[in-house]
């Protein structure tokens, strides 16, 4: 008897031990360095100046534009495949169509102005320049502060698939409803954000620097938000610095290191649903047949192959010519918006978005020419392997998620809990797909209402 209590004294200890280190582990991270050459040597330049937080404007001019359109209309045709729709890539015969709207309809000019309608800002950190969006609520309900929220953007897209969004978040129709004080940087290598001129800038270190802009601008703590890669850099900044990080609130979360229970739900779960909290849609979502699952998922990763290996050169091509530019960043607009798109022959492109949103995210990579150095994020993060201390670390801090039926992986409350320790929400959504802040940017700021009242009503 004795010794089973002293047993069971010893389990629970350890236990309670192991728990307890876990709460407490925090990601690690060495400051780095992603300029030219080698850093300043201290009292080199005036610290002053270096962090400096200058305003930056998007601007372009006649040869920019000329450029552009001389190289459209050199551009070669290809014919697609009869009956192809977009099975075969972007069509081709409907890119003929999208490429003489953007020659002779798109008005980049206007498209600019409206880039500006928020301000935008670039600063100085880790010796490369990162630029982000500010945007200030004009005025919050008596009695509250603004709510400092950070929202990462993943690829192709950029910044600009936040534009719906930030509205409705920081000039928020209903009374009750907080507002938010938004910053929407450009990740590293993407759109306006200098590219590390170095190896191996990935997603800690992308987290790293995204703290170190919040606390230069004078945030102590905050909420941060992302999918797609802006889930990946969220999710690392709330275990770099889970005290800084409020909330998190992602709508992109597969599994990084599935744990016993998820690889339990897998083998188990079709058969016997309930234990695991499956619910109908989850059970239709997850197991479709193994061998549509395989094909599948080949079809779809290409891109991931050649970006995780070879960036620099596929990426020379598209960075070249606009028209390959549009078909890759496009397709992708298409087929993870919804799957069964594929069978359209314009892709079911303008359902979702309109031609001059989505050419002018096209424009943001095209101008800046970042395709190669967006590319390169993905080698950053696979050729390192999988077993990186933050895929095997879990998350502390709040997190709500917003599950999107046409999302590329459906992840089940279950799945989302074993890595987000204190999942506060988890919302299944009526409709949208992976680009979801920009197809549903209403459900999104709602869902992020939701969550952050329930995160500050836990506080009190
Ligand atoms: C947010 O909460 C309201 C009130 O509880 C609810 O009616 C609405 O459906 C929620 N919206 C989302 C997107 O979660
Ligand atoms: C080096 C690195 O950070 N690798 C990560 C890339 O992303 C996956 C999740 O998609 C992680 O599991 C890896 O650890």
């Amino acid at each position: 008897m004795f010794t089973e209590v002293l047993v069971a004294v010893v389990i629970g200890g350890l236990i309670f031990f192991l728990v307890q280190r876990s709460r407490s582990q925090v990601l690690k991270s060495e400051d780095g360095w992603w300029g030219v050459g080698a850093p300043p040597a201290d009292g080199g330049e005036d610290a002053a100046v270096a962090t400096a937080v200058r305003p930056f404007k998007v601007t372009t001019s006649d040869e920019e534009l000329e450029d552009l359109h001389r190289r459209i209309d050199q551009t070669r045709p290809v014919p697609s495949l009869e009956d192809s729709q977009f099975h075969y890539g972007f069509n081709s015969n409907y890119l003929k169509e999208v490429v003489s709207y953007w020659r002779h309809d798109f008005d980049w000019r206007r498209q600019v102005d409206k880039v500006n309608r928020y301000p935008h800002f670039k600063t100085n950190i880790e010796g490369i320049d990162i630029h982000f969006l500010h945007v200030k609520p004009e005025k919050v309900p008596h009695g509250t502060a603004a709510v400092p929220l950070i929202m990462v953007h993943g690829w192709p897209g950029s910044f600009y698939e936040f534009y719906g969004l930030i509205p409705l978040l920081t000039e928020p129709s209903n009374p009750d409803d907080l507002a938010f004080e938004v910053v929407c940087p450009s990740l590293p290598g993407y759109g306006f954000s200098e590219a590390p001129h170095k190896k191996g800038f990935d997603s800690v270190c992308a987290a790293r620097v995204f703290h170190k802009l919040m606390r230069r601008l004078g945030f102590q703590r905050f909420y941060a938000h992302g999918g797609d890669w802006g889930w990946l850099v969220t999710t690392n900044m709330a275990q770099l610095e889970p005290e800084t990080v409020k909330g998190l609130h992602v709508n992109f979360a597969p599994p990084s290191k599935p744990g016993l229970a998820v690889l339990l739900s897998i083998m188990l779960g079709r058969r016997f649903p309930k234990p695991f909290g499956f619910t109908d849609a989850d059970v239709q979502r997850l197991f479709p047949p193994t061998e549509k699952l395989l094909v599948e998922s080949i079809k779809e990763s290409g891109y991931m192959h050649i970006q995780a290996t070879k960036p620099d050169t596929v990426g020379r091509g598209l960075n070249d010519s606009p028209v390959g530019l549009a078909a890759y960043i496009l397709e992708k607009f298409s087929t993870w918006t919804d799957h069964d798109f594929r069978n359209l022959k314009d892709g079911g492109l303008t359902r979702k978005f309109s031609l001059d949103d989505l050419l002018t995210n096209v424009m943001i990579y095209w101008t800046s020419g970042c395709i190669v150095s967006s590319m390169r994020f993905y080698k950053e993060n696979f050729s390192r392997g999988l077993n990186q201390p933050h895929s095997k670390m879990l998350v502390y801090v709040p997190t709500g998620f917003a599950c999107f039926p046409n999302e590329l992986m459906h992840t089940p409350k279950l799945w989302v809990k074993q890595k987000y320790r204190q999942l506060l929400t988890f919302t299944a959504m009526a409709r949208g797909g992976h680009f979801a802040a920009m197809e549903e940017p209403q459900l999104m700021a709602e869902d992020i209402q939701n969550f952050t009242k329930t995160v500050e009503k836990k506080k009190k």
